[in-house]
């Protein structure tokens, strides 16, 4: 019998190059949120996958960016700590439109890591087969990567291939999790992610840059199969609040229809969501709100 395997695997990349739909695609569950737009992630996200060898705990990350906020650099923080200490680091990329220069200085700045460094290959779905090459050797060029594997994370394709090579590489250890877990977040956690998620799909311009949530409660009724979620949306101007809010509040209930539907698939039952908007005055700046807001 071969020897179990478990290990940390990080998901490193600049924004929206498809970490969250990758480390969604491989748990089979949406844990993380995704949208369009750069800069959705903000927090490490904890997600286990158990194969029949081993037990692969990936660890999905802000995006590796440059923006100039203490929110901005508190999620790049999060980003690289995150591939300190892991066994494996994932350094995705977006094949359409890749920013070798960029992603030379992310891959730079975790250098010092000891995990094993695989290129992955992002969107294959969006190019032709002949484009591939010519930008693996590029990235070739300046790192030497243990594997290199194209994948798309929408479509699956060589998603397996990847979970394959990253177990013959992991440690022989035991699990470090019980094997009914999935991920390290709570549901008030991933509720108030859900809600941002909406705000995001949901606005434009600086809106989704400057929104945070908090759950002021969450109770629930099991005799009615109902849970009560109350949650504050923050923006950091009026006028941001009185956009999102919209004209007669018509964008603050359609996100508060998107979000609550979402939460009643994920909980399993029916769920009454109260949203307020809150003027937080330029939080993304200030540490002792953003300690405040969750971004520690
Ligand atoms: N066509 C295609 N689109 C993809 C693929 N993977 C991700 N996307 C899209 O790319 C966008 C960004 O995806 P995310 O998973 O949120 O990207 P991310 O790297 O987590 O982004 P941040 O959290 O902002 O750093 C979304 O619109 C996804 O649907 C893929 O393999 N193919
Ligand atoms: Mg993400």
């Amino acid at each position: 019998m071969r020897a179990f395997k478990s290990g940390f695997i990080s998901i490193l990349g600049r924004p929206n190059v498809g970490k969250s739909t990758l480390f969604n695609s491989i748990l089979g569950d949406k844990i993380a949120i995704v949208t369009e737009k750069p800069q959705t992630t903000r927090n490490r996200i904890l997600g286990i996958k158990n194969l029949e060898g081993g037990q692969l705990i990936f660890l999905d990350t802000p995006g590796l960016h440059e923006g100039r906020s203490e929110l901005n650099r508190r999620m790049v923080k999060t980003a690289v700590a995150s591939g300190r200490d892991a066994d494996v680091l994932l350094f995705l990329i977006d094949v359409p439109s890749p920013l070798v220069e960029k992603d030379r200085q992310m891959i730079e700045s975790l250098k010092g890591s000891r995990g094993v460094p695989f290129l992955v290959v992002n969107k294959i779905d969006l190019v032709k087969k002949e484009t591939l090459l010519p930008v693996i050797d590029q990235y070739r060029r300046f790192h030497s990567f243990h594997q290199v594997i194209p994948i798309s994370a929408i479509t699956g394709e060589g998603v397996d291939i990847l979970l394959d090579e990253i177990l013959k590489v992991l440690p022989e250890s035991p699990a470090y999790f019980p094997e009914d877990m999935i991920t390290d977040q709570t549901e008030r956690f991933m509720a108030s992610e859900i809600i941002r998620e909406k705000v995001i799909q949901n606005s434009y311009q600086e809106i989704p840059y400057c929104t945070a949530v908090t759950i002021e409660a969450f109770k629930e009724h099991p005799e009615r199969n109902l849970v009560v979620i109350q949650a504050t949306i923050h923006v950091e101007k009026n006028s941001q609040k009185k956009i999102l809010i919209g004209k007669g509040g018509e964008r603050l209930k359609r996100i508060g229809e998107a979000a609550r539907k979402e939460m009643e698939g994920f909980l399993g039952k029916r769920v009454f969501l109260e949203l307020w908007v809150n003027v937080e005055k330029d939080w993304t700046r200030d540490p002792a709100a953003l300690n405040r807001l969750g971004y520690q």
